[in-house]
């Protein structure tokens, strides 16, 4: 098997691709780095010390003995590079994370807000574009989010993207008037994305379903919830393949921000109520569920294959609770600084996975180590400025910041 990664030095896509080359995939990795370079303009790094790129490829070389290739080609700006590429490799798969993936960072400013769409929305069509130019039979699969959407349950069980819905109308085809009468029909879940961020990956939903349908090409779209844990059972392997821990107020997530945070006692940024619940998985199972999601491919001519890529659901002041318990940290209501329901329910069906053999990671088995693993042996690399989340969703917001900060 020959996969490309898309996005293979983040977060998500370098633990999969070494998931990947333990297995035996042939893999090449196409980043242009710009994370990292987010990470120069936004002034705060990894809590974990991240080797560079050609580094972390020789460590796991000498490990393994296998090797992964590197390109660094913008996905969003450079499709010739791209279609170059697909004729010279001519992959199995491709796994794509290559977008800009945090929502407070989505939401800063104008010039935010349009870098996020032109370079999502731009990468995710050059991937499919590519692919039909190849002519290649290529098995794409996307990582999503549980944002598409929203965060609410409307009595329901969030289903794996697609909804069956009963429209009753009151017309023939040509528009006629007729005795009220049902048509049955089968929809994307409606959508109601709360970030500009999470509005690129509707738009992606929509670029999938019309490339699956007109081009036949076969897709998988990974509506993933929020990562938590930093390392895998690859990148535990050598110092020099530590993953990124991110905990800064744009690209740290929740989870990972409060393990971080009652590391070094700071207390923890509850938004809001913290009455906000969502989804959740682990990183070590992420990777397996891409690895079991490339296993499963849909065949050509059938419609995007969805799955809810998640294992548990928890509400935002329980984790904290649950944390400071742990810890003895304490934590802090603070100003919301995004727009998004003081309260919601969350009910998701993850079936898929569990039946393909996932067998989750949970909160509670692998919270300490956490703690223990990453946040309290780098705590020392933390800087506490860089904690509060200051993007706002509109002007009459205040940012998240603890009294005494
Ligand atoms: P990340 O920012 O750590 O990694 C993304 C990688 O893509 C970076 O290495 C970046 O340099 C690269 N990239 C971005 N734009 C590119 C372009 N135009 N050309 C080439 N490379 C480009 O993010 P992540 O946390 O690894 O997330 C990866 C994907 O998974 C994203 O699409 C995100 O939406 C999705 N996801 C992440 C989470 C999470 O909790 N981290 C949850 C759900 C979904
Ligand atoms: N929150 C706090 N305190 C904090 C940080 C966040 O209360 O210090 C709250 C937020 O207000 C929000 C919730 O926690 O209600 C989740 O925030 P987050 O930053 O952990 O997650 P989110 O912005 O949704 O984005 C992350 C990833 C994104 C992915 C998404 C999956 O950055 O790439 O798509 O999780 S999901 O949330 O399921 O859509």
């Amino acid at each position: 098997m020959k996969t490309i990664v898309f996005g293979g030095d983040g977060f998500c896509g370098w633990p999969t691709a070494l998931h990947l080359s333990a297995l035996g995939h042939d893999v090449l990795i196409v980043d242009n780095l710009s994370r990292r370079a987010i990470d120069e303009e936004l002034g705060a790094q990894s809590l974990t010390p991240i080797r560079p790129i050609d580094e972390r490829i020789t460590a796991w070389e000498e490990l393994t003995g296998r090797t992964i290739g590197f390109r660094n080609i913008d996905v969003a700006q450079d499709y010739e590079s791209l279609v170059d590429l697909l004729d010279e490799y001519r992959p199995d798969n491709m796994v794509h994370f290559a977008e800009q993936r945090a929502a407070p960072y989505s939401m800063k400013d104008a010039s935010h807000k349009r870098y996020t769409v032109d370079n999502n929305v731009n990468a995710t069509h050059n991937v499919l574009a590519a692919i039909v130019e190849s002519g290649q039979d290529i098995h794409l699969a996307h990582l999503g989010t549980m944002g598409v959407y929203g965060y609410g349950t409307a009595g329901m069980k969030i289903p794996e993207g697609y909804l069956d819905v009963q429209v009753m109308a009151h017309e023939d085809a040509e528009g006629n008037p007729t005795s009220p009468h049902p048509i049955d029909q089968q929809i994307l879940y409606p959508s109601n994305p709360g970030s500009v961020y999470h509005m690129t990956k509707v738009l992606d939903q929509h670029l999938f379903a019309f490339y699956a349908k007109n081009d036949k090409l076969r897709i998988t779209d990974l509506h993933q919830g929020i990562i938590w844990g930093t390392n895998t059972q690859e990148t535990k392997q050598d110092e020099r393949l530590v993953n990124r821990f991110d905990y800064d107020g744009d690209y740290g997530t929740v989870l990972n921000r409060f393990l971080m945070q009652a590391a070094v006692g700071y207390p923890l940024t509850v938004h809001g109520t913290g009455g906000q619940t969502r989804a959740f998985i682990h990183i070590q199972d992420m990777v397996r569920c891409v690895q079991i999601a490339l296993e499963n491919p849909p065949a050509a001519g059938d419609r995007v294959k969805i799955f809810n890529q998640m294992t548990e659901t928890h509400r935002v002041r329980d984790l904290a609770e649950l944390i400071c318990r742990i810890t003895g940290a304490t934590m802090e209501l603070v100003p919301n600084p995004r727009q998004e329901s003081a309260e919601n329910e969350l009910h998701v069906e993850n079936k898929t996975f569990l039946d393909l053999g996932l067998n989750p990671t949970t909160l509670s088995e692998g919270l300490l180590l956490e703690v223990e693993e990453t946040a309290e042996r780098y705590r020392d690399r933390a800087d506490l400025t860089k904690i509060p989340s200051r993007s706002l969703w509109t002007k009459n917001q205040a940012a998240g910041v603890p009294k005494e900060f």
